[in-house]
């Protein structure tokens, strides 16, 4: 095997050197040819009883709805003459996105040497995926054109009536990607991709394919939390590269928390000054416009959520006198501000100038609003609140007792004074939005239900504790649903998890709730920040929020573990040899693309 040895560190030599621009730092750590003495001396004859590895054998994720490829007929791809070509409607979009995709499918010299080296190595990988190179298959004309056809001209923003729809062909007579609108375009790109791999012979190949696909849910979100740590701009690039690769399409932004508010506020720049961790650690109106631009380009949404009254801890470092003061029987409490004071109209003129910027600060439709954990204990010990309380049971002049409060027993029921400011929250919005193009649409966590406060039934409840039987209650009370509770991927556990995340349904219907499928827009994967910062965010993200990603995407009887392991495989040595820090999920394993 010398030969094969030389030649190997010969290209690796090759790679190594044509790389432009590379920093000479790198090429000494990048010594390959000692790499490859150690794989071969020391890690090769230690490894016992590994699992026959994945070859790459061009499996998408998430599952389309319909889907043939057939494996014994396959096309070579060559580098050097494959394109796409933007039959019409063509747009900035679809412009920059077949960019992406070509070098995506063309580039990938990381996957190049690895696979050379697992060549060399003549292991039984080598058994594996020399079936794509051998003579078995019918090697048809290469595929150097795909046609891409989008019967209506772009919109510029994603939005939740997007269609998503396409095909994909790839026959011999030529390749297409048809969708009726450039969000389609997108999705099918991503799918085109996914279907080339790579042989042992270093050559791009597609299986002949075709494909019908559309989404089975509108909403399939990410929740990612930048109060708790601050998260970086390019950090938050790779979230929203990753959703593009699992066909998400909702980046739910919880920007703000007690902790830290990063967001910078032209109106109320002493919110961030004083708020923020660190001057540095803000998003400012061109960070927030780049992101969202960087989403618009991958068809997803950004939509942020500045949640109140409660979690706001860090609004009083700056506007103190907008939070309530918390009492112990008839006295203040020095220094415990408890949530937003409902009890002021100052308050609600605040509210409502901070919101009038964020509906223009960020485009999409829909805003969330939190109204998640907020301590009416505080409340029902203020006699301001307890005034309103009092007020909005008809009997103004009623006395109050601030001895021995309790929120739930006190002669009214506090959950009121929540509703009132809700209530006032939400018609404050949706006045500012009159003069929007689309107006607006209200997502709240689902305390808002469990608390049977009514609201515009176009408001959309997202269910974070509870199970079918709370999707079920939302639906009743005329809301629309968005399911989280089994997608908290921040609580990490040791072992194979994704599984859970996989088979959990956000319409399921075996508890015996008859969930109407069209009220629960989707679903959203919970990243929440207390343990998770730059470092491992990506890491902990994916690919474990592609079980969700599959479950929001793809026909509800698509639920074989099994058979979804191993596409799994793929496309989390995919996700990494395309530069995301992805996770381990499933225990041992390696991917064929990079020394994993
Ligand atoms: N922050 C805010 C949080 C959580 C919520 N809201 C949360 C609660 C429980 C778990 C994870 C996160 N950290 N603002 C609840 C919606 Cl397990």
């Amino acid at each position: 095997n010398a030969n094969s040895y030389d030649q190997v560190a010969n290209n690796l030599n090759n790679v190594h050197q044509e790389r432009p621009g590379m920093k000479d730092s790198l090429k000494i750590v990048w010594d390959w040819s000692d790499f490859l003495i150690n794989y071969e001396t020391y890690v090769m004859p230690e490894q016992k009883n590994r699992r026959a590895p994945q070859a790459t054998t061009g499996e998408p994720w998430p599952m389309p709805q319909y889907y043939v490829a057939k494996a014994n007929k396959v096309y070579r791809i060559d580098k050097d003459k494959f394109r796409f070509n933007i039959v019409k409607e063509s747009c900035d979009i679809i412009e920059r996105a077949v960019e992406r995709y070509r070098d995506m499918i063309i580039e990938d010299t990381i996957m190049d040497m690895y696979n050379n080296l697992q060549h060399a190595q003549g292991t039984s990988i080598r058994d594996v995926s020399l079936k794509y190179n051998d003579d078995i298959y019918v090697k048809a004309e290469a595929v150097q054109v795909v046609n891409i056809k989008i019967r209506r001209p772009c919109t510029k923003f994603p939005n939740d009536q997007m269609d998503e729809s396409y095909d994909v062909f790839v026959k011999k007579s030529g390749s297409y990607i048809w969708a009726n609108e450039v969000w389609g375009a997108l999705r099918g790109l991503e799918t085109f991709s996914q279907l080339v791999f790579r042989g042992t012979d270093n050559v791009l190949y597609i299986k002949d394919t075709v494909i019908n696909d559309y989404p089975r849910f509108p909403h399939r979100g990410i929740h990612i939390d930048s109060s708790r740590h601050y998260v970086f701009k390019e950090v938050i690039y790779d979230v929203l590269e990753g959703m593009a690769q699992n066909k998400m399409n909702v980046m739910h932004w919880h920007i703000v928390d007690d902790q830290s508010f990063p967001y910078q506020s032209k109106a109320f720049p002493e919110l961030s000054e004083k708020g923020a961790y660190h001057p540095s650690f803000v998003y400012t109106p061109e960070d927030i416009a780049d992101i969202i631009e960087y989403a618009r380009m991958r068809g997803i949404r950004v939509m942020p959520e500045f949640d109140t009254p409660g979690h706001t801890y860090s609004w009083g470092l700056s506007h103190p006198e907008h939070m309530t003061q918390c009492y112990q029987g008839a006295h203040p409490v020095s220094g415990y501000l408890g949530p937003l004071d409902p009890s002021k109209n100052s308050t609600y003129r605040f509210l409502k100038t901070l919101f009038n910027e964020v509906l223009h600060v960020f485009p999409d439709q829909y805003i969330h609003l939190g109204g998640d954990e907020v301590p009416m204990t505080c409340w029902s010990s203020n006699p301001d609140v307890l005034k309103l309380l009092n007020q909005l049971n008809g009997k103004p002049n009623e006395p109050i007792n601030l001895q021995n409060v309790d929120p739930y027993m006190y002669s009214y029921d506090i959950r009121k004074v929540l509703e009132y400011y809700e209530q006032r929250l939400t018609q404050d919005i949706k006045d500012i939005a009159r003069n929007r193009k689309n107006g607006v649409r209200m997502v709240m966590w689902q305390e808002i239900m469990n608390n049977n406060i009514q609201l515009p039934n176009d408001t959309i409840i997202q269910i974070w504790q509870g199970d079918m039987g709370d999707v079920q209650r939302a639906i009743d009370m005329g809301y629309h649903a968005l399911y989280s509770t089994c997608w908290y991927l921040d609580l990490i556990e040791y072992g194979t998890k994704w599984p859970k995340y996989y088979m959990c349904d956000p319409a399921d219907t075996s508890m015996g709730y008859q969930i109407d499928e069209k009220k629960v827009l989707g679903g959203e994967a919970a990243l929440w920040a207390e343990y998770i910062d730059n470092e491992n965010l990506i890491s902990t993200l994916w690919p474990r929020a592609s079980a969700p990603a599959e479950r929001l995407w793809s026909s509800k009887d698509v639920r074989d573990v099994e058979a979804a392991g191993k596409r799994l495989q793929e496309h989390r040595c995919r996700m990494l040899s395309r530069g995301l820090t992805v996770g381990q999920i499933s225990g041992p394993d390696y991917c064929l693309r990079r020394g994993h």
